[in-house]
């Protein structure tokens, strides 16, 4: 597929991001956003990790969607405006568009253009009676939608994947306000939340056996190398997973296995040997631990659908 000229970045927005990285390595310990995860090889990566035997989450929710899609269709009723943050391959969001009554509109929100367009025009084949409108926008940041969407009366945002775990507390507590802001109280959010289990299931969950997700994490490296004109060395970091008791998350880090110097930006960082660098956070909650984070943000949750090993959930919360 053509390149979409709108994704090759513009000088400023390239000396934002650098900007962005820089001061994320300037930090105690080291951070690099995992918005840079996901680039061509690293979307592909991640649609490998997500067949991993290891890796229970896609599967998982595939399953709940797949045994209680229905239900969740009734709860959203008829002539909902379903927006979803973040659309990836939409997968899940078939088996809900499937069930829905008459849907009003279908509105993907995601940063990517390329995978947004690609998406919508996948999807459009496929359901030619549903209005798609993609909205190209960080859905972390407020974003305008169509007038007919924010006029509809039932709208529902959908956010899957246990993407909201990649989020701090303050972070993703912001987010769920923005989504009830976005929702409006006659509106409700369905979203997938990964739950608290055994620390050896979820760090091998994020370092498999076949090293699919340790290349993923590296390929960040690459990313900001190839994106912003960096000099990483990929072969000088090693993947570490590990579980965070106190803060219930996994978190993924590169562990630098030499002192080294990067440039970037005209600046030099420099890593010391078995220095860390923050790459994501996973939090993963107890359906209480979830229930307070989303009263904080002026959501109830009304209804909660599980596998049988209650390693996922699939929530409706409503103001
Ligand atoms: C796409 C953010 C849900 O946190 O499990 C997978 C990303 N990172 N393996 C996750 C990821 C490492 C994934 N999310």
């Amino acid at each position: 597929m053509a390149k979409h000229p709108s994704t090759v970045p513009a000088k400023s927005t390239q000396d934002a991001l650098t900007n962005d990285v820089l001061d994320g390595l300037k930090k105690e310990p080291k951070e690099l956003s995992p918005v840079w995860f996901y680039d061509e090889l690293g979307s592909f990566l991640f649609d490998n990790i997500c067949e991993l035997p290891e890796y229970y989450i896609t599967r998982t929710e595939l399953q709940i969607m797949h045994g209680h899609a229905a239900e969740m269709a009734q709860h959203i009723g008829p002539e909902a405006a379903l927006i979803e943050f973040g659309s990836g391959t939409s997968l899940k969001t078939r088996l809900l568009l499937d069930r829905l009554e008459q849907p009003l509109a279908y509105v993907p929100v995601d940063i990517s253009r390329e995978h947004l367009f690609q998406a919508a025009g996948a999807l459009a084949k496929d359901y030619p009676q549903l209005h798609i409108v993609p909205v190209c926008a960080d859905f972390t940041q407020n974003f305008e939608l169509p007038q007919f969407v924010r006029s509809a009366q039932r709208r529902i945002v959908y956010f899957p994947g246990s993407t909201l775990g990649n989020f701090d507390r303050p972070q993703a507590r912001e987010l769920l306000a923005r989504m009830r802001d976005l929702v409006g109280k006659n509106g409700a959010v369905l979203i997938g939340i990964d739950l608290r289990k055994d620390p050896r299931v979820l760090e091998r969950a994020y370092d498999d056996a076949a090293g699919v997700t340790a290349e993923f994490n590296i390929n960040a490296l690459r990313h900001v190398n190839r994106e912003l004109g960096a000099d990483f060395d990929l072969d000088a970091f090693d993947h570490l997973a590990v579980w965070v008791e106190n803060e219930s998350r996994i978190e993924m880090h590169l562990v630098s296995k030499k002192d080294q110097t990067v440039h970037l930006g005209g600046e030099k960082v420099r890593i010391g040997r078995g220095e860390h660098l923050r790459t994501e956070y996973c939090h993963k909650y107890t359906l209480d631990s979830f229930g307070e984070l989303a009263a904080t943000a002026g959501l109830a949750v009304k209804r909660v659908w599980m596998d049988s090993n209650k390693l996922f959930s699939v929530q409706l919360l409503e103001p």
